[in-house]
Order: structure tokens, then sequence, then C-alpha cells
């Protein structure tokens, strides 16, 4: 049975979950057991801490990982990065307390920094010319300066508040995460066709997400108009109505711009219009 390692808890738990259950995968969540077969697709999850993950997946345990992509470049591990997952997200970023004055890289030269990320900091220290010392802490490294530990940091940024409230202001974004799925190197040929399936269905979920699905009534000597303003994904379904001169239109639209279509179609004579979510768009 392939195998794909998932966070037990955290940040990236919930929504690894919730990706494979909006993929049809129904798989049984980490308070049970920390190894999970799903009843109708041929994957079991193993739960383990985001530290692990890349190892695992790089060494066979697991084929497969959800895990950010932070880790899996701080560790190092020879995994591939299939995809982005559109969850996740977030930064590793300098920062310094809120009162300096920041005049760029430089500003670290011969100073000491605290992070649980020194391969990536370390990268970004060389890449400016800057030598700095990297004090490695794991757990709570914005108290480091205001604890006399450091002068600044070089941590997960994803709201920015935690910086704040601690005295901090962000100088250097450095690296964008998110979570992605990693893959074993070596896949055997039942992986692979699993790994292709999760990737057709992965495509699926993202191309229906942030759609609504429109339908309403509309006079027929509008069509020109509205199907100017409904560019669909090849073209709105265009359906004849009892009373005469009127007709049904479909059509998946952004979220972002569903208002802003709403109130050209109302204006257009558009009427009984329905909004309805989308769950999955197949090509
Ligand atoms: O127990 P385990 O080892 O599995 O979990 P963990 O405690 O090491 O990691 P966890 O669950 O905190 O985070 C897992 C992953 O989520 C990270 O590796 C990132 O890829 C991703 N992620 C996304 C984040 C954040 N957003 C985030 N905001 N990870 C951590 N944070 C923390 C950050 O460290 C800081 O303390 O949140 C704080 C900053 O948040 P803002 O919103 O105040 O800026
Ligand atoms: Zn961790």
């Amino acid at each position: 049975m392939t195998r794909i390692a998932i966070q037990s808890k955290g940040r990236l738990n919930e929504e690894s979950l919730a990706l494979l259950r909006n993929l049809g995968i129904e798989i049984d969540d980490p308070k049970r057991t920390f190894l999970s077969k799903s009843k109708n697709f041929p994957l079991e999850a193993l739960y383990l801490r985001d530290d692990d993950i890349p190892q695992v997946v790089a060494s066979g345990t697991a084929v497969f990982g959800i895990v950010g992509r932070n880790e899996v470049v701080e560790k190092g591990f020879d995994v591939d990065v299939i995809d982005g997952l559109g969850f996740g997200g977030c930064r590793i970023s300098l920062a310094i307390p809120k009162n300096e004055v920041y005049d760029g890289p430089q500003w670290f030269e011969g100073k000491r920094i605290a992070t649980s990320y020194p391969k990536i900091l370390k990268e970004f220290l060389d890449k400016n010319g800057v030598t700095a010392e990297i004090a490695v802490i794991t757990g709570s490294v914005e108290i480091a300066p205001a604890a006399g530990i450091a002068d600044g940091i070089f941590d997960i940024v994803s709201s920015g508040g935690t910086l704040i409230s601690n005295g901090l202001k962000e100088v250097e974004r450095v690296f964008e995460s998110e979570a992605v799925l990693i893959a074993n190197r070596n896949l055997g040929e039942a992986d692979k066709a699993v790994l292709d399936e999760l990737l057709f269905r992965i495509e699926s979920h993202k191309i229906s997400k942030g759609k609504k699905y429109l339908l309403m009534n509309l006079p027929k000597e509008s069509l020109e108009e509205a199907l100017k303003i409904l560019p669909s994904m090849r073209s709105p379904t265009i359906m004849p109505l009892a009373s005469d001169g009127w007709c049904s239109l479909h059509s998946v639209v952004g979220s972002s711009e569903l208002w802003d279509k709403v109130h050209q179609l109302k204006a257009i004579g558009a009427e009984g219009i329905l909004v309805m979510d989308l769950d999955k768009i197949i090509l």
C-alpha cells in the first residue's frame, strides 16, 4: 500500500486531511492512530512531526509526504517536490528590534541571529557577503532579542502579529513557503499510478477553488451582451425556457469578480440569479 506522511498535529495537519477529503480520499485522523489506511483509495497515512517528514520520504519509509517547503529546503534531504498545495503559506524573514535603523543586510555584519533555519539563513548571508553568528534555537525564537540572546531573528512570519507583539520589525523577506507534496526519488509502478491520480484530482480541486457556479434567466435579446460579460471555460451553457423570449444561462465565474458580474448581468435584464458553490471542475 502506498504510504503518505502527514503532520500528526500542528498547523498543517487539519488542512492536509481536509485536502485529502476534498480529493475524495477518506482517511481516519491521527487522534485515533498513527497509521491509517484509506477505505476508498490505495493510500495509507503515517502521522509524524513535520521535522521528520522529509527524511522519512527520502528513505522510502513513506513514498509521499505533505510538509512545508521550508522544512524540505532546510533539511536538505533528496526528495522530489511535486506540487505546491495552496495552504500553509508563510515566509521566513529577518527581523530586528523596531527602533533600530536598518540599512540593508550589512546591518547583520558581526551580529548574532537566532533561528531554527540555519541552512536557509547561511545561504542568504553568504549571498550577501555578510558574516554573522547563527544561534540555533528551537521554539520561541521571537523572544531572543528581548532576552539578550541575539541581535535579530530569522523566523517564520505569517500575519506579522508575533513580530509586532515582541517589539520587532521585519526587514528582509528571504524565503516564501507553502505546504508541498513531496515524493521519494524511486517510485514503484503502483506508487506512480497513485501519484498520477492524486495530481489529476489536485488539479481539478485547484481549478474549482475560488469559483462559483452562476445560473440565471435572461431575455434572449441580451444574450450577446451576457456572453461578453461571462467568458466561461469554453462557452456558457444556454437553455431555452418555457416562456417565449427568455433563456436560462449557466456559467462559472471567479468569486472575486462575482458581484461585479452580477450587477452587469442585472443591468441587461438577468433575473432569478442563483449562485452556487462549485465542488470540482474536471477539464
Ligand atoms: O510538532 P511539529 O514539529 O509537527 O510542528 P511544529 O511546531 O514544528 O510546526 P507548526 O505546526 O507550527 O508549523 C508547521 C508548518 O506550518 C511550518 O513548517 C510552516 O511551513 C507552516 N506555517 C505557516 C507556519 C506558520 N504559517 C506560522 N505562522 N509555521 C509556524 N508559524 C509560527 C511562527 O513560527 C511564529 O511563531 O507562527 C508565528 C508567526 O505567525 P504570525 O501570524 O504571528 O506572523
Ligand atoms: Zn516541527
